[in-house]
């Protein structure tokens, strides 16, 4: 039988650069057998390199094509808000056809808030008094609030306060109700993990009044002794808290069943109608809204606020606050502005995925992760990291004297230092760009203007003035000298910024920024520039 290359042979002669390449004359078996074994690592060799070329190509592809960004910090941080104003700014007709959606949630908002101002206004429990036998508890007939006072008990408002408390007990208790109802309408049904609230299990006043002078968290820190303070944040109950594969956006979008057969408004492309329909939570709202003992007398009421002082519950900072607005937000059409929805509180489980392209940056993909902060759900976050080309990490520096929702031993500010830290030292991220949020920024001015001095919770500080700048640049350094110390890429830069992410003037200005070191960083990373 003829050999192969006695078969290429005559085909090829004529072909002078195939000829160069054919096999010597006279080759022996074993010169044709290395040579053979060359060609075929020359072969696998070639197919390598394609292959290379490919995923470079498609990586390079992806870069220009594809921006992917992680928003990370801790719960009640400001990530899904952040989330929320990368939309106003660049999906502006998709997030106004969403406002209606939130209606639901701002009220559940609402009556969260209402709920942990009755739930401070109940006398302290045997918990807190544990000489105290339960059997001398009288429960009042409010079946959710047991208003029974208990004279002589440290803490304890007088009889009269007592009586007064819970006369708003009395009228607000339909509230009670409305937020259970909401509550399952929109969690999904075969969720676990979505947050149900059952009235019977509500403990009252829960956790016991921080003693001033009690100092340690046991939370092993060098520079901080903090008090055991109530976290504002926190209530005896769960929050609403939403996976991204729930449908509540739909299930709201339309209302109640009036709204279903409704017309949309011309303006807004809204579902109008929603108050004819005689289940929709709008009309307990408003009416427990005014008058007497109702939710506008409840929060105004300087009784009620130097109980709530006395108790150390700050409603003004808790997340999702519409105190001030019960009015507005309880009228029958009220319509949820932009501002209304970026203060809107709903809790993230999971990772949420949202993207869009930019305008004049040739299609360029944008793809904003929003992911849940808190512990149990900083699990899910790794998986991003090999893959992600910028992280925003947001550090609400406003919560130096508070305490996670989810464990109350441990101080908010040193969990974000803790997680700045770790997140600063991380090998797989030597190569992303990272944006630091030092959030609430709003929240800080107030909290230091109304005295609160960080010292008192942060030795380290020590002597410094309890002012904003200074406090707001010392939070800069800190943050910013543990990305110095800890960072695996000495090249990285940090670019930070102090934020109030609710505020739209001021967060369209920096994300403009962010968009652009995020652009100018990818780019430069793909060789495109
Ligand atoms: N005043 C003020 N409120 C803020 C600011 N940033 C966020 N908030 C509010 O704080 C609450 C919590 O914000 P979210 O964006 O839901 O927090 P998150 O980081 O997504 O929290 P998780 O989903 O639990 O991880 C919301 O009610 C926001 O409106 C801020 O800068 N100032
Ligand atoms: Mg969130």
């Amino acid at each position: 039988m003829p050999s192969k290359s006695a078969v290429l042979r005559p085909r090829s002669s004529s072909d002078p650069f195939t000829a160069a390449l054919l096999p010597p004359p006279n080759e022996t078996p074993e010169q044709r057998e290395r040579r053979l074994q060359e060609e075929y690592e020359a072969i696998q060799r070639s197919n390598d390199i394609d292959e290379q070329l490919k995923r470079d190509g498609m990586a390079l592809r992806k870069h220009k094509e594809c921006v992917k960004v992680l928003l990370l910090g801790q719960s009640e941080s400001g990530k899904s808000t952040t989330l929320k104003q990368f939309q106003l700014l660049h999906t502006p007709a998709a997030f106004h056809a969403e406002r209606i959606a939130w209606r639901s949630v701002i009220y559940l908002n609402l009556l969260r808030s209402i709920r942990r101002i009755l739930e401070a206004l109940l006398p302290p429990t045997t918990d807190d008094n544990p000489d105290e036998s339960m059997s001398s508890a009288t429960s009042s007939s409010n079946s959710q609030f047991h208003y029974a006072n208990r004279p002589g008990t440290p803490n304890a408002f007088s009889d009269a306060a007592q009586r007064h408390f819970e006369r708003y007990a009395a009228r607000l208790a339909p509230l009670v109700a409305l937020e259970t109802r909401l509550m399952r309408q929109l969690a999904c049904p075969d969720d676990e993990e979505a947050t149900h609230l059952d009235p019977a299990l509500l403990p009252p006043y829960a956790t016991p009044t921080p003693d001033p002078n009690s100092y340690g968290n046991g939370y092993g820190s060098s520079h901080h002794t903090l008090p055991r303070a109530r976290s504002v944040g926190a209530s005896t109950s769960k929050e609403l808290a939403l996976r991204p594969t729930s449908k509540w956006k739909q299930t709201f979008a339309i209302g109640g069943r009036i709204a279903v057969s409704g017309t949309k408004s011309e303006h807004t492309g809204e579902i109008r109608g929603w108050w004819e329909d005689p289940d929709d939570p709008v009309h307990v709202l408003h009416a427990c809204a005014d008058g007497e003992y109702g939710m506008v007398a409840l929060w105004r009421d300087s009784e009620v606020r130097s109980a709530l002082a006395r108790r150390r519950v700050r409603m003004e900072e808790s997340s999702g606050f519409y105190l001030d607005e019960i009015e507005r937000i309880t009228a029958k059409r009220y319509i949820p502005t932009d501002g209304d929805v970026l203060r809107a509180r709903l809790k993230t489980l999971g990772v949420i995925e949202h993207t869009f392209t930019l305008k004049g940056h040739n299609g360029i993909e944008w793809k904003i992760y929003d992911v849940g902060g808190a512990r149990n759900q900083r699990q899910t976050w790794a998986p991003y990291f090999d893959d992600v080309n910028a992280i925003i990490f947001l550090a609400p520096i406003s919560a130096f004297d508070q305490v996670l929702a989810e464990d109350a031993r441990v101080n908010r500010l040193e969990d974000s230092l803790l997680l700045w830290r770790s997140l600063a030292a991380n090998k797989l991220l030597a190569n992303v760009n990272i944006i630091l949020f030092l959030n609430k920024c709003d929240l800080l001015r107030a909290k230091l203007n109304a005295g609160v001095l960080l010292r008192d919770h942060m030795i380290s500080y020590g002597d410094r003035p309890n002012d904003y700048d200074s406090v707001s640049k010392y939070f800069r350094n800190k943050f910013g000298a543990l990305h110095q110390s800890h960072r695996p890429n000495k090249e990285r830069e940090l670019y930070i910024h102090l934020t109030s992410v609710t505020d739209t003037r001021n967060t369209s200005k920096i994300i403009a920024d962010v968009r652009d070191i995020i652009l100018k960083a990818n780019l430069k990373g793909s060789r495109l520039i």
